[in-house]
C-alpha cells in the first residue's frame, strides 16, 4: 500500500466511487471505502508475503496503564515474529494532544505503520493524515480515530455488544431495579464514549425501566482521581445499586473503594477489567461479574493488520482479508473495522483461568 503517485489517488478516488455507487466494495476491490489518500490504487493481495524489517510504533492512550501494556507488548511480540521492529511510545497521561507530539515524531522517524488508540477521535487527525500522507499506513486500535485519519480499526469486540451488555450484566447483578452511574475514562475517548450511547440506549428498552442512570464520571484511566469520583458518587448517591466502569483502570479503582468502605455488599461493581487486577475483588465478594477481551490478542491482530497493509494484503477496504498468523483469517467489516471477537464474562468459576 501507500507508495503511489498524485494521478492514482485520483483514479482510486474515480474507482471509489463507482464501487460505492455499485453497492459497496468486495474482496480485492482497489480502494477503501473513505477514499482514503494514503491507501494503494494497487489491488490488495491476499496472499503477498508480509514484507521484512518493518517498522511499527505502537502509540497507547497512555504508557503507565497496565491494559494498554499488555496490548502493546503483545503487539511488538507478534512483530518479531514476522521480523518486524516494532516499539511502544507514549505519554503518561491519556490525552490526546500528549499524543500528537509523539505522532510528529513518528512521521520524522519514518515509520512504516503507526498504530494508535487515540484519546480523541479528531484532535489527533491532522498529524495522521500527515502521516498517511507520506505513505505511512495508520491502524487505529482499542479507540478509534475518525475514519478518514486511519486505514482501518481494530476493534477489541463489537461496540454495541460491549455497550449493551454492560447494562444486562448490571441488571442481573441489582435485579433490575435502582440507580446506577458510569465511571468512564476521559471525556473525549472514543471507545468509552460509544459504548456509553450504547448503554444508554439500552436502558431505553421497557425490561430496564426501573433502573436511573444518575451521573456519568470519569476517572481519566488515572487510578486515584478514578477512585476519587468513586468516592463522590457515593456519597453524592447514597442510596447506588451500581457502578459500571467501562474502563480496566475506573473498574479497579472503584472495586478498591468499595472493598473498603460500608458500601461493600451494597454497590455492585462491574464494567470491563483485566481479570489479574480484579481477581482480590471477586474473592472478597465485592466484584460479581465484568468482562473483558484477551488484550494481548488485540495488540497482536493490530500488528497483523499493520503488516498487512505495508505488505499491500489489505487497504483497508471492506471484504478484504489477511492473515493474522495464530488468530487466522480475518477479513475487513464495514468503515475499515476488524473485530477481534466477544468479549468473556468473569466471575467467581472462572477467573482463576485467565492470567492476564
Ligand atoms: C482502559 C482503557 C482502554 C479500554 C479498557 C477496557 O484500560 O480505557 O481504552 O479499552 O480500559
Amino acid at each position: 500500500m501507500l507508495k503511489r503517485p498524485m494521478a492514482a489517488v485520483a483514479l482510486v478516488a474515480a474507482l471509489a466511487v463507482g464501487a460505492a455507487a455499485c453497492g459497496g466494495t468486495t474482496k480485492n476491490s482497489t480502494a477503501k471505502d473513505g477514499g482514503n489518500a494514503a491507501t494503494s490504487g494497487k489491488k490488495a493481495d491476499p496472499n503477498a508475503p508480509i514484507k521484512q524489517n518493518l517498522k511499527l510504533a505502537f502509540l497507547p492512550k497512555q504508557v503507565n496503564n497496565p491494559y494498554e501494556t499488555i496490548v502493546d507488548n503483545a503487539g511488538i511480540a507478534a512483530a518479531k515474529g514476522f521480523y518486524a521492529q516494532a516499539k511502544e511510545v507514549g505519554p503518561s497521561d491519556a490525552s490526546a494532544s500528549s499524543q500528537i507530539s509523539y505522532l510528529n515524531t513518528l512521521i520524522q522517524q519514518r515509520q512504516d505503520a503507526i498504530l494508535i488508540a487515540a484519546n480523541d477521535p479528531n484532535a489527533v487527525c491532522g498529524p495522521l493524515k500527515q502521516a498517511m500522507s507520506r505513505k505511512i499506513a495508520v491502524v487505529s486500535y482499542d479507540s478509534d480515530a475518525a475514519k478518514e485519519c486511519r486505514d482501518v480499526f481494530i476493534n477489541q469486540a463489537s461496540s454495541e455488544e460491549i455497550g449493551r451488555s454492560e447494562i444486562k450484566v448490571m441488571s442481573d447483578l441489582i435485579g433490575g431495579k435502582g440507580k446506577i452511574a458510569i465511571l468512564s475514562a476521559t471525556a473525549n475517548a472514543t471507545n468509552q464514549n460509544t459504548w456509553i450511547e450504547f448503554m444508554k440506549d439500552e436502558l431505553k428498552k421497557p425490561e430496564y425501566s426501573g433502573i436511573q442512570l444518575v451521573k456519568v464520571a470519569y476517572g481519566d484511566d488515572d487510578d486515584q482521581k478514578s477512585f476519587q469520583q468513586t468516592q463522590g458518587l457515593l456519597q453524592a448517591y447514597p442510596d447506588l445499586k451500581g457502578i459500571i466502569a467501562p474502563t480496566t483502570v475506573g473498574i479497579a479503582a472503584a472495586a478498591r473503594y468499595v472493598s473498603s468502605s460500608k458500601y461493600k455488599g451494597k454497590v455492585e461493581v462491574s464494567g470491563l477489567g483485566t481479570p489479574n487486577q480484579m481477581r482480590k475483588f471477586v474473592k472478597d465478594g465485592t466484584v460479581h461479574k465484568f468482562e473483558l477481551w484477551d488484550p494481548g490478542n488485540l495488540g497482536y491482530l493490530a500488528a497483523y493488520a499493520a503488516a498487512a497493509l505495508v505488505s499491500g494484503q489489505i487497504t483497508g477496504a471492506q471484504g478484504e482479508t489477511f492473515k493474522a498468523g495464530k488468530l487466522g483469517s480475518r477479513t475487513i467489516g464495514k468503515d475499515g473495522e476488524v473485530i477481534l471477537g466477544p468479549p468473556t464474562v468473569f466471575d467467581k468459576s472462572n477467573i482463576d483461568n485467565y492470567h492476564f
